[in-house]
């Protein structure tokens, strides 16, 4: 096959058009490295559009948050500070300026089962994780860090952001995990990972930002939970002893504390992933016993159209 002059222009004018038309969003989509200013606004502000709209809608009835104005203080926070010395205080304005009630009894904190919180919350329709308030949901999975030398203080090359105790990262989620957990009221539920060992981190968020705000009487009750994979072999339990640290530390600031291992409603989550594993197989006895019910009643239906017709007989 040969190609022309003709041919050259019409794929690079191609080329050029599709750029036009999706240009600030060609970002790679398995492992984003660079990401403009620009993306990163429209990002936050379809999140931020997108979450008061379709996700979590009543708390913005009668006040809708400026998502222009949210994208431009959470930029604050990380504009121009260096990658390795991000200020915690910098991200205050856009966790006030993002605020909204949360519903009593549904806090959920976690550690170590990321990929799990957002299928257990139902996406904050059961409980609410911080990634399903609006300042969680706009940062939630995203890299992020500031620069010392470009002209609007961010980052664009987001592979370049380092992992370091003061990052942009880590002073947001810090600050953030501080706020969402003193909001925390009534009943509380933490899922562990019990997969690895200690299942309760010295070093997590979870232990240094949110455990120190849990108090009775704002947080009466605490239901902390050991999860782990189907077909693994659990490293942690309830008996263990970094639980059995936490379940001290929350009982002694007089909040009521019950654990469990492997809960029932995570198990039957983690089966329709996994419906194969043997403890979904066990499941099967459920579905026959219901299948058995079933049974029964249409039994009952034959039974009692038997006798109305004898009746009438
Ligand atoms: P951890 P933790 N993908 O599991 N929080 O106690 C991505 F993108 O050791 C929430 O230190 O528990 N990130 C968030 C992941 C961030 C993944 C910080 C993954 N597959 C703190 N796995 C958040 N992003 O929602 C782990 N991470 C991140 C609060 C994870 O996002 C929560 O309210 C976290 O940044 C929760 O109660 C970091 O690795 C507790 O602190 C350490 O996660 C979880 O922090």
């Amino acid at each position: 096959m040969q190609y022309n002059a003709k041919d050259f222009v019409c794929a690079i004018s191609l080329i050029f058009f599709l750029y036009l038309q999706h240009g600030p969003y060609v970002e790679c989509t398995c492992a984003l490295s660079q990401r403009s200013t620009e993306s990163f606004r429209d990002l936050m502000v379809g999140r931020c559009l997108h979450y008061q709209t379709v996700f979590n809608p009543e708390p913005f009835c009668s006040e809708p948050k400026n998502c222009t104005q949210l994208w431009e203080l959470f930029l604050q926070g990380l504009a121009y500070q260096a990658p390795c010395n991000t200020s915690q205080d910098g991200f205050r304005p856009f966790l006030d300026a993002a605020h909204h009630t949360t519903p009593r009894d549904k806090h959920l904190f976690w550690s170590g089962v990321y990929e799990f919180v957002s299928r257990y919350t139902y996406d904050g329709q059961k409980l609410t994780a911080i990634d399903d308030t609006l300042a969680g949901y706009l940062a939630d999975n995203l890299q992020f860090c500031g620069s010392t030398t470009s002209t609007d203080g961010n980052e664009a090359n987001v592979t370049s952001c380092p992992r370091c105790s003061q990052s942009a990262y880590s002073a947001f989620w810090s600050i953030a995990s501080i706020e969402y957990a003193r909001e925390a009221k009534g009943a509380i539920k933490v899922m562990l990972n019990a997969s690895r060992s200690p299942a309760f981190r010295e070093s997590s968020y979870f232990t240094t930002k949110e455990l120190p705000q849990l108090y009775h009487p704002n947080v009466t009750s605490a239901h902390v939970m050991l999860v782990h994979r189907l077909g693994q072999t659990p490293k942690e339990n309830c008996l263990s002893p970094s639980v059995k640290n936490l379940t001290t530390i929350l009982t002694s600031r007089g909040i009521h504390t019950t654990c469990e291992d492997q809960p029932r409603d995570v198990v039957l989550l983690q089966c329709a992933d996994f419906p194969e594993s043997t403890a979904c197989r066990d499941l099967s006895f459920t579905s026959s016993g219901s299948a058995k019910q079933r049974g029964l009643v249409v039994a009952n239906v034959v039974l009692a159209f038997t006798s109305v017709i004898l009746s009438l007989m």
